[in-house]
């Protein structure tokens, strides 16, 4: 008989693991670090979230622990019993093991230390293994716990989730990034934004939103730009002001903060105190104003009055922190020739945009704004700019047909997790990156 049938299988989460204080389970997961103590070993576990504590005693345990190696696939048959020197409190007095699988090579790195000691190339060329450690493995749950915090408080907003196509027939947001592809000998792209298409389902769905990925030809190597990311876009129509969009984002994020720190504590603590900001009260300053409290503070020529250069936005994050404590700021206002020609102007200055950035730590994470819905508008911004209305036909039926006040806004997931963390590069909380020089693994 196998041994697993006569025993309770558990997850190995604490709680589950507590309610089966002196009790013989079985728990299967992988070897993570062999300690030969005297007399004892502790073999550490890790489970798909975990790490556990076992004990191997030789007066006890069925087996020898020479048969353990890093890595392999296991099943645990043992007692669970209080530890309180443990960090689950409690630890598996081993008696039986089933081996699963056995690697047939040793990491190439060594991943059971608190951090894996590594180049950010090395991490990413060796990620199936490096995400083993359990601090970068912590990085993509907590990104995992983003979404679902977001998602869990935009479908109590009544938003609908869409899933818009990635092969697209044109760009939403500027030509030059694009990736062009051929599509059955026609001309396509890949899809830079759902701007688009989740501003034609606010005249169906009225409230829309899409987490996946958006694709932008960056021919620069920067920490924070990626050749593909995943945007995090809503878009909601019977809007009447800026702030509303602002507003929704400061409460989706104070959601989102609050679900993490409760539904995933255990990925925090790897990670230490110190990482989860407040989201109250976000300052908001508009571009211009931005622009020169920052050259005046720091002492520095304005040498692109239409943008931020990286270093600007980095500064001013630091002075709204000392002025008014937030890690956030709202910058609005950005001029019209810098924002795309689905911006909507400002009614009482046409050469600046109702639109916004949301800079955290130190780097832009957001852009959002409203839109034009009234079609002559539309067309005539697009006329004004030299496009061609006829290129962009089936967008301009929503308008054409009726669509609310709205504006939404798009938010880059790995920028967001890699300031959570306070990692210096983007490509730290990305999976797998994809940026000029890496398309593997
Ligand atoms: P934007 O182009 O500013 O706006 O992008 C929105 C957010 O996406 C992130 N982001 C990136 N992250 C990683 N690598 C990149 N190359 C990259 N480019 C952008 C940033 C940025 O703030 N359609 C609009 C959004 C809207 O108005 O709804 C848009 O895509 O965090």
């Amino acid at each position: 008989m196998n041994a697993s049938s006569q025993t309770n299988q558990v997850p190995a989460e604490a709680e589950a693991l507590t309610q089966h204080l002196n009790k013989e389970i079985s728990i299967h997961g992988f070897v993570y670090k062999i300690r030969k103590m005297s007399g004892f070993s502790f073999v550490i576990l890790r489970t798909k979230r975990a790490l556990v504590q076992c004990v191997h005693s030789p007066g006890y345990t069925e087996f020898p622990v020479e048969v353990l190696k890093e890595n392999m696939s296991v099943i645990f048959f043992g007692k669970v019993a209080a530890e309180a020197r443990s960090q689950m409190g409690l630890e598996i007095r081993l008696k039986k093991c089933e081996i699963l699988s056995a690697p047939v090579a040793g990491a190439p790195v060594v991943i059971n230390k608190n951090s894996v000691e590594a180049s950010l190339d090395t991490l990413i060329d060796l990620r199936p293994v490096t995400l083993r450690n359990v601090r970068e493995r912590a990085i993509f749950k907590i990104q995992e716990g983003i979404c679902r915090g977001i998602r869990d408080f935009l479908y109590h907003n009544h938003f609908t989730e869409i899933h818009s196509p990635k092969i697209v027939f044109s760009g939403a947001e500027s030509g030059s990034d694009q990736f062009r592809l051929d599509y059955f000998g026609r001309k396509a792209f890949l899809t830079q934004s759902p701007q688009f298409y989740k501003q034609m389902m606010t005249g169906v769905f009225e409230r829309v939103f899409e987490i996946g990925p958006v694709y932008r030809a960056e021919k620069h190597n920067t920490s924070r730009h990626l050749s593909e990311y995943t945007s995090v876009d809503l878009e909601m129509g019977f809007v009447s002001t800026l702030r509303d969009i602002m507003r929704l984002e400061a409460d989706m994020l104070s959601h989102t903060l609050a679900f993490l720190s409760e539904a995933y504590a255990q990925e925090l603590t790897i990670w230490g105190p110190d990482y989860l900001p407040s989201v109250a009260n976000i300052p908001e300053i508009p571009f211009a104003q931005a622009k020169e409290m920052v050259s005046k503070t720091y002492a520095r020529e304005i040498t692109d009055g239409d943008d931020f250069e990286p270093e600007e936005e980095r500064l001013l994050s630091e002075l709204m922190k000392k002025l008014t404590g937030s890690d956030f700021t709202f910058v609005t206002r950005y001029k019209s020739s810098k924002r795309p020609f689905y911006a909507k102007d400002c009614a009482d200055d046409p050469t600046v945009t109702d639109s916004f950035d949301l800079i955290f730590r130190g780097l832009e994470i957001t852009t959002g704004g409203l839109r034009i819905h009234d079609y002559d508008q539309q067309v005539a911004k697009m006329r004004a700019r030299e496009m061609n209305p006829e290129d962009f036909q089936h967008y301009l039926l929503a308008h054409k047909t009726g669509l609310p006040p709205h504006g939404g806004l798009g938010l880059g997931l790995e920028r967001f997790t890699a300031r959570l963390l306070k990692l210096p590069n983007v490509r730290y909380a990305t999976l797998f990156p994809r940026d000029t020089g890496r398309l593997e693994p």
